[in-house]
């Protein structure tokens, strides 16, 4: 079992990027869920670092493809730097969406602190969406189906220079797991670049067991493994509480395995859980079950292999 340096929740409570209102209240949702008692259950080391802070939603139409776009940046600054500060002291943060814009601002600044340690890094982007969206080709101008694009260089300056001059990730570092939603010219973008995708077809076809063991395949001590987990890579039969609910996700047995074999790669360190819409949810429940799921990815498992 991996053994996990001290833990830091940090909220975003914004939904700056989303087409719906509603992410900005996900990080007290999932604190009421009782996040930070169940991984401290679990024996570790957990401190809540409280909310970032930054404008608030103007709610306007999207102007050059772009809602948002500046307090956007705003939003990814702050993320980044609190993420920057916890990583600085060997803490593995988790960053509580918030929608999932704010992955830039977060994976900026991993893939910042990886460089300086000569880590490799490797994200597992799991999520219904592939985010490859850009101002030209988004059929919405919200940013939160940008941010992979961003991370790989495309998109605007602000935001693919978040943490210098070059693009945080490169395609081959980032492998996207319950994709089941694609924009048309996000299609051929993703294609172009070869992104790596398991996608709801062929985790149907293979399952989730060799989905993950290929998603993991060949991580060693040199590997940070970053998760940025958008929760409506869940099916929203068991997750209604998310903006963008698309049917046909995983059901409750393969998110559990898909986040134990996570935990078995004893590589998780850094998180994202993003997208948590109370406003759309039905008594918290999405809240309790991504508690859950975040239980399962720190080593949580049943009786029979504990
Ligand atoms: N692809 C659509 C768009 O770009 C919807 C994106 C929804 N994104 C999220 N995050 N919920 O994955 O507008
Ligand atoms: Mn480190
Ligand atoms: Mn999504
Ligand atoms: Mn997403």
């Amino acid at each position: 079992m991996q053994t996990f340096p001290p833990i830091s929740l940090i909220g975003a409570p914004t939904d700056i990027g989303a087409g719906h209102r509603g992410a900005s209240m996900g990080p007290e949702a999932l604190r009421v869920a009782g996040l930070a008692a169940a991984l401290a259950a679990r024996g570790l080391d957990v401190v809540d670092r409280g909310n970032v802070a930054g404008p608030f939603n103007p709610w306007l139409p999207p102007t050059d493809g772009y809602r948002h776009l500046g307090e956007v940046v705003a939003w990814n600054r702050a993320v980044m730097q609190a993420v920057a500060a916890e990583l600085a002291q060997e803490r593995l943060p988790v960053l509580l969406g918030g929608d999932h814009c704010l992955a830039i601002g977060s994976i900026t600044a991993v893939a910042r602190h990886c460089r300086e340690q000569g880590k490799r890094l490797t994200v597992l982007w799991l999520d219904a969406h592939a985010d490859f969206n850009t101002s030209a080709i988004t059929p919405s101008g919200n940013v939160h189906g940008m941010p992979v694009a961003c991370l790989c260089g495309f998109g605007p300056q602000e935001l693919t220079g978040l943490g210098g001059s070059a693009p945080a990730l490169s395609p081959e570092q980032i492998r996207q797991i319950g994709i089941r939603s694609v924009d048309a010219g996000e299609k051929k973008l993703v294609r172009d670049v070869g992104l790596d995708i398991y996608d709801m077809r062929y985790i149907d076809e293979v399952g989730m067991k060799r989905v993950m063991e290929e998603a993991l395949l060949n991580l060693g001590p040199r590997d940070h493994l970053h998760v940025s987990f958008d929760v409506d890579f869940l099916d929203p039969g068991i997750a209604p509480g998310v903006g963008t609910t698309i049917p046909g996700g995983p059901n409750y047995r393969e998110a559990q395995l898909c986040m134990e074999m996570i935990a078995d790669s004893g590589r998780l360190a850094s998180l994202d859980i993003m997208e948590l819409n109370p406003a759309l949810d039905v008594r918290n429940q999405t809240a309790m079950l991504a508690v859950d799921l975040v239980e399962s990815l720190f080593g949580k498992s049943t009786l029979m292999r504990d």
